[in-house]
């Protein structure tokens, strides 16, 4: 009897009275805290009916409960289903519909909005508040510590996480336990992560890099980790004397570069501090260098293949590359029309293949088919190339795809929204450069001729459709969008055109 991946994160136990989790508020969680709670929520999700393979959609507020319920779901052989917290009632009902979990766990505030939705699909509600209370907390406490995990071999599924992907509505990630257990394991030897270190955790936990990459390398390092409820700069500095390593995305080091208070002296304890999910300008690589002596060290990945390559703990890292190809898993670039593998330097479609990439998208097996070679490579949707020194550089996107502050945007969800609108003929949404989220969702919209309409009207209508990082930072008006002689709108020519409007902003 095995848990593949729970029991591999026992082992790396050094402890039990090690610091796990130190909160905001200073309260402490050793591993073996960890152990109890997961096993009593694990007890109470078992109680409540929710069997191995059965989803859990999880959609609270960051806390310390909040990852006691992921390994909880690990624990019991449920699939966790993390939602980001931005998502509107809207959106919710989608990711139900498709998933059919059989327990949504969500903030009390949110619980009589989901219930219609989840009866729909025949799912109970249970609530975990950003305090540690909640019904499932309440129903916790009466179960025993002691929680006789479920048995789940390497391939059965842990996770599944949605992602915009490259067409049509949001997919279903699936990740199994071996995907999440493997990549962990190989970032921390290759980040050479240790008992000894404490790191800075203000990701949110409802997407591979502050989920998986950022927890699952603590927990397989038996390191502790100061959780933070989101991303404030100030808070960071002042945590640094007793942190030893950052986990982040471009825009907080785009934020903490504006912070007198970053020098150094404020990071003569800190070892590593590590960038991902979007790209991290080289001019931000090097004001950071020569503010604090540290080269950020970046990486690449995706919520379907976790964590695909990254530049060297010891050696060259190189501002604009993402390094290279992780232990085991290996990176190609191909043609992106007839999948030819091309030489060193030439530009094309990057392509990954290794115990990291996930097994499809749930409930899609076209699309996963359509995603994946012949030969198990699973086309990324990335533009890029390697370097005669074996670097792999990004350099632009296949999929129309924005990518604001590490969040994903698919264009499409959104121009969907604004078409619908009364007065709109259509819409073209576009990632344009932004000094603080690295691009910003910008509508290109067409209007019908003498429409009253006006930005502030589409926004208020997006308002309960959409969540908030996705709404746009800017609509513009133009009559017409321009096209090629196929009539495909050209995104290129308005992002060129448009692409100074956010420059002179600071922050938006
Ligand atoms: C918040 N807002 C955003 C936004 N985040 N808008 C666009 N893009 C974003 N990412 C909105 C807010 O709702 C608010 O709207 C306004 O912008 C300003 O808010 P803020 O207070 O400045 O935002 P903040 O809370 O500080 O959040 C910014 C952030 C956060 C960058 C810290 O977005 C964040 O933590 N991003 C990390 C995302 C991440 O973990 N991605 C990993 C995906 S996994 P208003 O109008 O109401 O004021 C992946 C794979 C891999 O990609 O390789 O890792
Ligand atoms: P997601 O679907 O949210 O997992 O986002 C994955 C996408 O983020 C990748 O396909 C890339 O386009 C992008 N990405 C992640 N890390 C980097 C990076 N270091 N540089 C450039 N793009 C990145």
């Amino acid at each position: 009897m095995s848990n593949h991946l729970f029991d591999a994160l026992r082992r790396c136990i050094a402890d039990d009275d090690a610091v796990f989790i130190e909160t905001g508020e200073g309260r402490i969680w050793t591993y073996g805290d960890m152990l109890q709670w997961s096993g009593r929520i694990a007890g109470a999700i078992d109680t409540l009916g929710i069997r191995p393979g059965d989803r859990v959609a999880v959609q609270v507020e960051k806390s310390a409960e909040a990852l006691m319920l992921y390994l909880a779901c690990i624990r019991c052989g449920a699939v966790y289903l993390p939602l980001n917290t931005a998502y509107t009632l809207a959106e919710l009902d989608y990711f139900i519909g498709d998933a059919e979990p059989r327990l949504v766990v969500v903030a009390p505030k949110a619980a009589e909005g989901i219930k219609a939705v989840a009866a729909r699909y025949g799912a109970l509600v249970e609530t975990l508040d950003d305090h540690g209370g909640g019904s499932l907390i309440d129903l916790a406490k009466d179960e025993s510590p002691d929680f006789v995990d479920a048995t789940r071999a390497p391939d059965d599924l842990a996770a599944i996480l949605y992602t915009s992907g490259t067409t049509g509505r949001s997919k279903g990630a699936m990740l199994t336990q071996n995907n999440l257990l493997s990549n962990a394991l190989t970032l921390r030897d290759h980040w050479r992560f240790t008992a000894d270190d404490r790191l800075i955790h203000a990701l949110p936990i409802f997407h591979t890099h502050g989920l998986f990459v950022a927890t699952n390398v603590v927990l397989t390092s038996g390191a502790s980790m100061f959780l933070l409820p989101k991303f404030d700069p100030a808070e960071i500095l002042e945590l640094m004397p007793r942190a030893t390593a950052m986990m982040g995305v471009p825009t907080f080091y785009v934020r903490l570069l504006q912070n007198a208070g970053l020098t150094r002296e404020a990071v003569t304890g800190m070892r590593l501090f590590i960038s991902g999910s979007a790209p991290l300008l080289a001019d931000t690589h090097r004001a950071f260098q020569e503010r604090t002596g540290h080269a950020i060290l970046e990486r690449y990945g995706m919520t379907e293949t976790n964590m695909n390559t990254s530049n060297p703990y010891e050696g060259d890292r190189i501002a604009g590359t993402v390094g290279f190809p992780l232990s085991g898993v290996t990176v190609r670039v191909t043609h992106p029309e007839t999948g030819a593998v091309l030489p060193v330097d030439e530009t094309g479609m990057i392509e990954v293949k290794g115990p990291n990439v996930f097994i499809g998208y749930w409930r899609m097996p076209e699309k996963t088919k359509a995603e994946f070679r012949d030969d198990g490579f699973f086309i990324t949707g990335d533009l890029g190339k390697i370097d005669p020194r074996g670097y792999v550089h990004i350099v632009g996107r296949g999929k129309d795809l924005v990518i604001s502050g590490g969040y994903n945007i698919y264009p499409k969800e959104v121009e969907s929204e604004i078409d619908q609108l009364p007065g709109v003929i259509e819409s073209a949404v576009i990632g344009v450069a932004h000094p603080d989220f690295g691009e910003g969702v910008t509508a290109i919209v067409v209007k019908q001729s003498g429409s009253a309409l006006d930005e502030r009207t589409i926004l208020d209508a997006l308002q309960n459709r959409l969540a908030r990082y996705k709404q746009p930072k800017q609509i513009i008006f133009v009559d017409d969008l321009p096209r090629n002689t196929m009539g495909k709108v050209q995104k290129n020519v308005l992002r060129e055109q448009y692409g100074n409007i956010y420059a002179s902003k600071a922050s938006a």
